[in-house]
């Protein structure tokens, strides 16, 4: 399928506002690919698939992740890590990608993981400054997204796990691994 026939299955997932999200996150992974020497065009195919079934019926992630043994530990942790496995899982099975980088970068763009290639950073990166985001140190992050991604995905991370703190939330272990593993390499 094209790029346009995609543009339409992704659109047709989601509401309208999701939608705009993911238009804000393609421009950005753009650019951030063009400024950090990224592939352009795997940011934005990526991108464009990212939260693919982030709008799909609790249930119906539950039962993919079951049947098709996504990682079963995603179940006892927050329903918005889901959608990151599923997507990739769904974009392969209706769409046929199979550009394990691609997959990758949607599989891990809510928790990080370690040793993230530049596609997985660019991507997650971009969901947290994509024009229409605006949360408490967003601004910080868009300016350390200038020069460096890795110490802008670092905040980003904080930002998450601080969120989570304060709400009395559990913090998935992959993205406590994720934080440790870009302070180690990068800070
Ligand atoms: O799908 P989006 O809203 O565009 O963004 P996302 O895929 O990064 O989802 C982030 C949400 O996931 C955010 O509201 C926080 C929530 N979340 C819950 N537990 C965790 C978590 N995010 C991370 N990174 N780690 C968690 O343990
Ligand atoms: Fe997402
Ligand atoms: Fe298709
Ligand atoms: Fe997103």
């Amino acid at each position: 399928m094209n790029l346009d026939g995609l543009r339409e299955a992704t659109r047709r997932q989601m509401p309208e506002k999701r939608w705009q999200h993911t238009l804000g996150v393609v421009d950005t992974a753009i650019a951030l690919a063009k400024r950090f020497d990224g592939d352009p065009v795997k940011a934005e195919l990526a991108a464009l698939l990212h939260d693919y079934s982030k709008a799909w019926a609790i249930d119906r992630m539950e039962g993919i992740i079951r049947e098709q043994k996504l990682p079963p530990e995603l179940l006892i942790y927050d329903k918005e890590l889901w959608h990151a496995h599923v997507g990739a899982w769904a974009v392969e099975t209706e769409h046929g990608i199979t550009d394990e980088e691609i997959l990758d970068a949607i599989r891990y763009h809510t928790s990080g993981r370690e040793n993230m290639t530049k596609l997985d950073k660019i991507v997650c990166l971009a969901d947290y400054i994509e024009p229409g985001r605006d949360y408490p140190g967003v601004d910080k992050i868009r300016e350390l997204a200038k020069s460096n991604v890795e110490e802008a995905l670092i905040a980003a991370f904080d930002s998450t796990i601080k969120l989570l703190i304060e709400r009395g939330k559990r913090v998935f272990p992959l993205t406590v691994y994720t934080r440790n593993d870009l302070i180690m390499q990068f800070k």
